[in-house]
């Protein structure tokens, strides 16, 4: 997959090089290209910004670097269509089924806005050449799109083929199969500081704790996500177990 970030702050991708996402970038499966947004801008302070239209406090970003940086990804790369994400506390919410959509796409580029946004005329522009998305990743306000950009960036590589060594640890984590919360883990020691593993999970009774896990995997969706739980869990009353 490539992808194409546009941003102020290119610095913050660096981050990228690290773990899992590094790897798969080095072994030619993620082919991630950063651009400074600032590079595009014509003046000699390198302006990427100006006061709203209309007034109001903040400032927000100029079209014309993003046009100029953008045209320059769609012109760099005439065999594909890339679907532009703009992170946005205005946009859908990012979630596990839409990562695996993005995970089949061959090129996605991240347009990371700071300050009050960016010029709706952007969005505007692209969407009318082709396929544009402002996203979410949650009920909060960053200062920027870069943060929440890696976060979808990790959130989507490691579902592309090769990139997780072992497919499996995939499929039972929180919020895929079943739609239920991961259940709780553990390692040795057998005790660390009084206490103790699930015994359950230390007698070899692959079914035993196959519905050891299940069942603690309901009780932690039911006590902290009640809203995940399948309609035909939802049957024990709520509230009264310990906490995690
Ligand atoms: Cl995508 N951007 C910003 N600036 N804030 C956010 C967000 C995105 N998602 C949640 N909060």
């Amino acid at each position: 997959m490539r992808i194409d970030v546009v941003t102020i702050f290119p610095g913050y991708f660096d981050s990228l090089e690290l773990s899992l996402l590094g790897k798969a970038k080095s072994r030619g499966l993620l082919d991630v290209r950063v651009h400074d947004l600032r590079d595009f801008a014509r003046d000699k302070h390198r302006t990427v910004d100006d006061t709203p239209a209309g007034g109001g406090a903040g400032m927000v970003m100029k079209p014309e670097p993003w046009g100029e940086a953008l045209d320059g990804i769609l012109t760099d790369t005439p065999d594909t269509q890339p679907l532009i994400i703009f992170p946005s506390p205005a946009g859908e919410v990012f979630t596990q089924p839409m990562a695996r959509e993005l995970a089949q796409e061959q090129h996605l580029v991240f347009g990371c806005g700071r300050y009050e946004g960016i010029d709706q005329r952007v969005f505007d522009e692209y969407a009318e050449r082709g396929r544009v998305k402002l996203v979410s990743i949650g009920d909060y306000v960053l200062n920027g799109g870069e943060v929440a950009s890696i976060a979808m960036i990790e959130a989507i590589g490691r579902l592309i083929p090769g990139v997780v060594g072992n497919p499996e640890s995939l499929v039972e984590e929180s919020h895929e199969e079943d739609g239920l919360l991961e259940y709780p883990s553990y390692t040795k020691p057998a005790v660390w500081r009084e206490r103790e593993v699930p015994p359950v999970l230390l007698g070899g009774n692959h079914a035993a704790i196959a519905q050891w896990r299940r069942e603690a995997s309901i009780e932690r969706t039911r006590r902290v996500r009640p809203e995940l739980l399948p309609r035909e869990l939802d049957d024990a009353p709520r509230g009264r177990h310990a906490a995690d």
